[in-house]
């Protein structure tokens, strides 16, 4: 997504900032081009013309023309505005209530927008925080939503309420509701039906699933391939039922990405979490600050340590460096590594949160493929060869080279490259400095 609106905003950035002096005609030149941007990027008319007056008012003020570095106040102008135009610093969080009470979350939204999806990877999302979850199928109408979600449950590991031939939705709610209840289940998601098109039906629908339910959360789930039409469906929901935050899916996908720039302000409610993939790991909190980082090209490095420190926990962490200080960090350990960045996500998502990345490296430079080559080398190595690489020799290789399905070549260059890591980390563990910087990447 924002892959054209970004490619432009770094060519206008660029620009600027390779000036020692800008006049008031470049930062007219400049907000007009960042206009033309946003409209093929398909963003509401109304919402670009406040971004683009107030960012020029801001701009043409005595502070940008007459400061030592104009171009970079520019792009933090452009910054601010854009991060206000998706929040701000508005809270994303759920209102959750305590685990001694039962919290209820309904999804909705047009047909296909991601709903069932969102409504499984939340449930594996709050279970994950030590929630207990039960997912509810209150969508009747598609002949096999609720085996869907049933599935899906079982993969999250959370529990599915289905009523066998009922056909009310609202009794669907009402019964799994006073079960979590009786059950001590904390929160109850209601996953909802579709439809392709706005109606009446529909709208009666959730509002009665509503109205029993009295729900905490009451998220509209929007597709930001849809683009604008996306933000005319969210005002009609908001209007009709009242919504408390959109869930904006396929945020993964190649669109423009109008519909994420235009819905906060048009509807103004907050976008709590994005879907980023098909998988159930695939939901994202929603930060405006690093959402607009990323549209400007500024990369999102926090969001990729976090991704980082995701895979680590405080234990793990600790065996590590005590591993490192004793130098006994073997093969073994190296591929716990591997599987660890293998499982941080894609290269094409990653791309999209390093600075100055997109564009300029591509996904075959981030080589995750070369990530399983090394995986499946050492995995056909015996436990002996991984403690003790040093006796990996010319038979070993050939050996291991054949086990894996690469060659002998490939065997010698993984092995070269784990000892260059563990030279590293020594290098690392006798400079209290390095050491520092080291821990504090693994959040310690
Ligand atoms: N790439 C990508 N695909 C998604 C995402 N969210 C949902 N999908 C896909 O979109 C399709 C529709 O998703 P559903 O969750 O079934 O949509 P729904 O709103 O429940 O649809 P109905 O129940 O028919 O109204 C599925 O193929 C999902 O895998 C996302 O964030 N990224
Ligand atoms: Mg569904």
């Amino acid at each position: 997504m924002f892959d054209s609106i970004t490619a432009k905003f770094s060519g206008i950035m660029r620009t600027l900032s390779g000036k020692g002096k800008i006049s008031e005609k470049n930062v007219r030149d400049a907000v007009e081009e960042i206009k033309e941007a946003l409209l093929d990027a398909d963003v509401n008319l109304r919402v670009v013309r406040r971004f683009v007056n107030s960012t020029l008012d801001e701009a043409l003020g005595e502070k940008v023309l007459q400061s030592v570095n104009p171009g970079q106040q520019f792009t933090k102008i452009v910054y601010d505005k854009m991060v206000q135009l998706l929040g701000g610093d508005e809270s994303s969080t759920l209102n959750l209530k305590g685990k001694d009470a039962t919290t209820v979350i309904l999804l909705m939204g047009l047909q296909g927008s991601g709903k069932t999806t969102a409504a499984h990877k939340l449930a594996y999302r709050l279970k994950k925080d030590g929630r207990s979850v039960m997912l509810v199928a209150a969508d009747l109408v598609r002949p096999a939503a609720i085996t869907q979600l049933q599935v899906l449950g079982e993969k999250a590991g959370v529990p599915v309420f289905t009523i066998p031939g009922e056909k009310d939705p609202a009794a669907v709610a009402e019964k799994a509701i006073a079960k979590a209840r009786h059950d001590l289940i904390d929160t109850v998601i209601i996953d909802t039906s579709g439809r392709m098109h706005l109606d009446q039906a529909l709208m009666e629908e959730i509002q009665r699933v509503a109205k029993v339910s009295r729900p905490d959360e009451t998220l509209f789930v929007a597709d930001a391939m849809t683009g604008q039409s996306a933000v005319d469906i969210a005002k009609e929901f908001e209007e009709k039922v009242g919504i408390s935050g959109v869930i904006l899916t396929k945020f993964d996908s190649d669109t423009r990405g109008g519909a994420a720039l235009s819905l906060r302000s048009v509807v103004g409610k907050p976008i709590k979490f994005i879907g980023t993939g098909e998988k159930m790991e695939d939901l994202e909190v929603f930060h405006a600050d690093r959402i607009a980082s990323r549209i400007l090209g500024m990369g999102d490095v926090v969001s990729l340590v976090e991704k980082a420190q995701e895979q680590y926990d405080q234990a793990e962490a600790e065996k590590l460096q005590k591993k490192m200080e004793k130098n006994t960090f073997d093969l073994q350990d190296y591929l716990d590594q591997l599987e660890k960045v293998g499982n941080m996500g894609s290269a094409d998502k990653l791309i999209e949160m390093i600075p100055g990345a997109k564009g300029n490296i591509s996904e075959d430079d981030i080589d995750l493929k070369g990530l399983e080559k090394e995986k499946a080398i050492i995995k056909s190595m015996t436990r002996f060869e991984k403690e003790n690489y040093r006796i990996i020799g010319p038979s070993r290789r050939k050996r291991i080279a054949k086990g894996s399905g690469t060659s002998v070549a490939d065997v010698a260059r993984l092995l070269k490259k784990f000892e260059k890591s563990k030279l590293m980390m020594r290098k690392i563990m006798t400079n209290k400095k390095l050491q520092a910087a080291f821990l504090k990447q693994l959040g310690m």
